[in-house]
């Protein structure tokens, strides 16, 4: 199949090398040249010939307004153009119309995965956009990652890219936390947490979606500690941490949270109810 690749970055490099490794005429464009050497793949002059070489053209830059921005005024009639470049849904959304007004086809993508990644097992690409798109092109993405579909809204693939990420942020807020805490004794932070913090991570991690299920119920009776025990709990916590000379600064706003809705009268809920803080 024949594929284009507009912006060779890093992440750029290894989509192209993946594609070039499964079989494809693989076709590249970058702003800058010299990034196409040793990937196997035919290294165009413009952004216009790239997009005329195939049916496929995946661009993968740093923002959106980059890819307006090379993308200029060329058209894109019989075109599905992919973005699997970091945005919001609301520019995705944008995108779509203005790939529709260029004559095109549009896919949005998001990547759970570093370069290193791309074409192992572990990789996970999040799709939304054109479902004929899709179609199409799915077995032949299939080479980069394992797929998820998630709509036509072309807004889809970048809300559940974003999410994801919130979820990684958070767990990295709680593992820093937690490593300073084990630091501020000086005990050996890397033993702690492989051997006793990752684990119970990944049991507590068996919870989650039966929080999902309360949050979709709307019904956040709990069998577990409730809103005010976790209260005095998290009183507890942060005190821990000043005496032990270290600042709770990634842990402040869930204790403010919860202060909140124990405050408005539900401290016999449980945890999944603070998202009606957040809405
Ligand atoms: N790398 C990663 O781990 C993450 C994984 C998840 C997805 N992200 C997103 O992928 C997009 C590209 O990331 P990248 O890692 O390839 O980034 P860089 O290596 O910094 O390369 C940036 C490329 O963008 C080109 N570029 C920047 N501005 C423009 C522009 N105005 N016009 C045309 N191209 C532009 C840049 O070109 P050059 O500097 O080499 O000329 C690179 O090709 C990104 O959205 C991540 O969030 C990666």
């Amino acid at each position: 199949m024949r594929i284009s690749i507009l912006g060779l970055g890093l992440m750029g490099q290894a989509l192209a090398r993946t594609l070039v490794g499964a079989g494809h005429s693989v076709t590249v464009w970058n702003r800058t040249e010299g990034k196409a050497d040793g990937l196997g793949a035919t290294a165009v002059a413009t952004a216009a010939e790239a997009v005329a070489a195939s049916p496929l053209v995946i661009v993968c830059v740093l923002d959106y307004a980059a890819v307006r921005e090379l993308l200029g005024s060329v058209r894109l009639d019989d075109r599905v153009l992919l973005n699997l470049t970091n945005g919001r849904p609301a520019e995705a959304r944008d995108m779509a119309d203005w790939v529709a007004a260029r004559g095109g086809d549009y896919l949005d993508g998001g990547i759970m995965a570093v370069p290193q990644m791309i074409g192992t097992p572990g990789a996970l690409i999040l799709y939304s956009g054109s479902p004929a798109a899709f179609e199409r092109y799915e077995e032949a993405l299939s080479a980069l990652a394992g797929s998820r579909y998630l709509g036509t809204d072309a807004g889809l693939a970048p809300l559940y890219d974003l999410a994801m990420l919130t979820g990684m942020y958070g767990q990295i807020a709680g593992f820093l936390e937690a490593a300073a805490l084990i630091a501020s004794e000086k005990r050996p932070v890397a033993e702690f947490t492989t051997e006793l913090l990752v684990p119970w991570l990944n049991a507590m991690a068996g919870q989650q979606p039966r929080m999902a299920a309360d949050i979709e119920a709307g019904a956040y009776v709990t069998d577990v500690s409730n809103l005010e025990i976790n209260q005095v709990g998290m009183v507890n916590l942060i005190r821990a941490f000043e005496e032990q000379g270290v600042k709770p600064d990634l842990l402040l706003p869930m204790r403010e949270v919860l202060d909140r809705r124990v405050a408005a009268g539900h401290g016999a809920q449980g945890l999944s109810s603070l998202i009606e803080e957040l809405r």
